[in-house]
């Protein structure tokens, strides 16, 4: 009778430590399952800031601009672009995000305002006609100047009007621009581009190809 009493007190016991094992596993389950409504809201917005980028469009008036916004936009047409009096913008889907492009026109009242455009920007597009080697050294001031605003973003400078006889090599627009003189760790490439060619130029596939590479090494 005393063994049998034994016994109950010992699988009571047993139970009980189950019972607390068990509970205490539903319990680290939930803890890892449940969010409060502020956790989902900042996981959302992660979220949304992972897939949304922003390309910042810069380079003197002229430099073509609106047109490689044109061409990505995939438009055929033949339209001349107007000077951008204020910003310009167009959306690019891709498979793994989306790129939000914004151009700000390359006239010298607005050049004042292109450090302001930077902070929002994950990518910096910088645009230069390759021919105009008059303002080529505007070109690179106005570069070396954004260059120093932000030590980290990640530059895309685009040797526009490649078509152009006179065009500038990329060589020699490297050197022209100083590139080399560019010691920060930041990515940089330099890639040439005619913007009055057809939309599913090689060139231009370039740049939307070097473009998700840099959304996907970011993440
Ligand atoms: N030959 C040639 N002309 C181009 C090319 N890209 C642009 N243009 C011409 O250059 C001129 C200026 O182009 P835009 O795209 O308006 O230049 P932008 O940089 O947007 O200029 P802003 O908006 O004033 O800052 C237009 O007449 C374009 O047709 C190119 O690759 N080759
Ligand atoms: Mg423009």
């Amino acid at each position: 009778m005393f063994l049998l009493q034994h016994v109950r007190v010992a699988l009571m016991a047993a139970a009980a430590a189950f019972g607390a094992a068990v509970f205490m596993a539903i319990n680290l389950f939930y803890k890892r399952r449940v969010w409060t409504p502020e956790d989902y809201c900042a996981f959302k917005e992660e979220e949304e800031e992972r897939r949304q980028r922003q390309v910042l469009v810069l380079g003197l008036d002229g430099a073509g601009k609106s047109s490689v916004l044109q061409q990505l936009n995939g438009s055929t047409s033949k339209r001349k672009c107007t000077p951008t009096r204020g910003f310009n913008f167009i959306r690019l889907h891709t498979p793994t995000c989306e790129f939000d492009f914004l151009e700000i026109g390359g006239s010298e009242d607005l050049r004042a305002y292109w450090g302001d455009f930077l902070k929002r920007a994950h990518i910096l597009l910088y645009v230069v006609d390759s021919s105009d080697r008059r303002r080529l050294l505007l070109a690179k001031d106005e570069l070396h100047r954004l260059l120093s605003i932000d030590m980290q973003l990640p530059v895309i400078i685009l040797g526009n009007k490649q078509d152009k006889l006179d065009a500038m090599s990329m060589s020699e627009l490297h050197d022209a621009l100083s590139l080399g003189s560019v010691v920060d760790q930041r990515k940089l490439y330099l890639l040439q581009l005619s913007s009055v060619g057809e939309p599913e130029s090689c060139s231009l596939q370039n740049l939307q190809y070097l473009l998700v590479q840099l959304e996907s090494n970011h993440n």
